[in-house]
């Protein structure tokens, strides 16, 4: 499984710097919901689910935490603390953020709206419904 990185371009100039997100430019889908993450408290894991057909990417424009992306077969953790940096996230895909920093803001672009039925909550569930489409598990 290949962790998928998009570096952003920031304007930077004697102000600060600038992020600027447009769909299919710098985002490889039509932006239909944006969400954002905060305040998480110690300790806390958030996610742990997947999503039948959902493309997101995730963003932490502050602080930092860190993602587990796991596609049935393998599992690979990145640190998101970068605010130019989006880690993508494919459909039956299970995914869990842990390890926040006190001052993260974890920004989500997503290609759906939302929709409680898309999520795959239970990971035996994910691990059956990602053999039934003819994945690794
Ligand atoms: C994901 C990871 C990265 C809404 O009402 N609308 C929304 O668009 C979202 C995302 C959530 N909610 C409500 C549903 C729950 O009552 O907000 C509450 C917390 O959502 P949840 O427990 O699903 O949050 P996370 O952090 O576990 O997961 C979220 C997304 O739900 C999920 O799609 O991929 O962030």
């Amino acid at each position: 499984m290949e962790i998928v990185k998009y570096q952003f371009t920031p304007h930077g100039d004697d102000r600060g710097q600038l992020v600027a997100l447009e769909e299919y430019k710098d985002i490889p889908f039509d932006i239909k919901r944006v969400y954002y993450i905060y305040d998480t408290l110690p300790g806390v894991t958030r996610g742990r689910h997947a999503h039948k057909n959902l493309e997101q990417i995730l963003i932490c424009v502050h602080g930092s935490c860190m993602l587990r992306l796991d596609d049935g077969f393998e599992q690979k953790e990145v640190l998101l603390d970068k605010p130019f940096e989006g880690v993508y996230i494919s459909n039956d895909t299970w995914r869990e953020m842990y390890d926040f920093s006190p001052d993260a803001v974890l920004l989500v672009l997503a290609s759906e709206p939302y929709n409680e039925a898309d999520y795959i909550r239970n990971y035996d569930a994910f691990l059956e419904f990602v053999k039934e489409k003819g994945g690794h598990a």
